[in-house]
């Protein structure tokens, strides 16, 4: 990993999110290395949550890598992920409530401040860090409308324009009745995306990826992409048997082309120029980048990052 931060890095590209999933491998152990491992490139978890890590604690690990990378880490903390949770035996309890909390607390602990709030009785950090950034990733109109309302940026999981002709609208009325202005929160579009010099390939390499996001992703999201309940439903049952090899068969182009910015470095841009034209700021590479990591992010960097 420490290779693929420092040929991204190389390449261009300005910030690394880290995701945060208890099956996966440990966001804070990770952004440790990257943080020695880089010179220039914002660190980001991209995302943690309240539910399975204590606010005063994230404060703490956030204030450090910040502290390792020189000023370069970024916060990035949702509602979490809600399969996850039920496997751990956790209460998803007012994720909307808890995030809000949580993005207020951990601000007062990085200001060093005594946290009576939240739960907290007096908390408080011993160490002092440069303002670190808070971005909180979002789906749902409440939570997009909070994150304008109180964070310094959104991370949406999502790649098609439609979806953000969705939800910039409800970041920004956030904003405004909060008396922010829209442009003070940075939109992100956490993307699935998949480069290569063959199209065909590209496609390829992200269906397994769609198939996932459309076995997942509710009736509205679907019906505007205009994918029907059925197909999705013929997806999840595969992904159910463990049965990729189905599910990527029926992964359509309807559905790569919602759920992904896949092809030729010439599409993706189109693509990204697309997605930058509806308010979003930043584009998230996210997985699988391509069917090549490494030759994608060079690719990326030549000839998405640099046009
Ligand atoms: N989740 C992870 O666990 N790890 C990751 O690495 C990760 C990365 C990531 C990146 C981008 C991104 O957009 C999301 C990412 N996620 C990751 C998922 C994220 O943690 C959330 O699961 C995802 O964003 C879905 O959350 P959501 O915005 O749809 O919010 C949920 C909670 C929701 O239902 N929101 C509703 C809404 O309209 O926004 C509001 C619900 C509400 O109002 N609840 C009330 C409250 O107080 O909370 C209570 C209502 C009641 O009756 O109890």
């Amino acid at each position: 990993i420490g290779y693929m931060a420092k040929l991204a890095e190389d390449a261009g590209f300005q910030n690394i999110w880290i995701t945060d999933h208890y099956n996966n491998r440990d966001v804070w152990t990770t952004l440790a290395v990257l943080s020695m491992m880089t010179n220039k490139i914002n660190l980001g978890t991209g995302v943690t949550n309240p539910y399975t890590r204590n606010a005063a604690v994230t404060a703490s690990s956030i204030a450090s890598i910040n502290e390792l990378s020189g000023g370069r880490a970024i916060l990035g903390i949702g509602p979490g992920d809600k399969a996850t949770f039920e496997k751990m035996g956790i209460d998803w309890d007012k994720p909307l409530t808890r995030v809000k909390e949580s993005v207020l607390a951990i601000r007062a602990f990085l200001a060093k401040e005594q946290v009576n709030q939240a739960g907290f009785k007096g908390a408080q950090m011993a160490f002092s860090t440069s303002k670190i950034p808070i971005y909180i990733g979002a789906q749902g109109p409440k939570m997009l409308e909070l994150a304008g309302a109180i964070a310094d940026g959104v991370l949406i999981n999502a790649s098609h324009p439609d979806d953000f002709k969705f939800a910039v609208p409800m970041i920004r009325q956030g904003a405004e009745k909060a008396g922010r202005k829209p442009e003070d929160v940075e939109v992100c579009a956490y993307a699935s995306f998949s480069a290569d010099k063959d199209p065909v390939k590209a496609i390829n390499a992200s269906k397994i990826v769609v198939a996932f996001i459309v076995a997942g992703s509710p009736e509205n999201v679907l019906e505007r992409h205009g994918i029907g309940m059925d197909e999705a439903k013929t997806i999840s049952e595969a992904i159910a048997k463990y049965d990729f090899k189905s599910a990527m068969a029926t992964v359509t182009a309807r559905m790569t082309e919602a759920f992904s910015v896949s092809g030729a470095p010439v599409d993706c841009r189109a693509r990204v120029d697309e997605l930058l034209q509806t308010g979003v700021t930043q584009i998230v590479v996210g997985s699988p980048i391509g069917p090549n990591k490494e030759s994608a992010i060079k690719l990326i960097g030549k000839q998405i990052i640099g046009k």
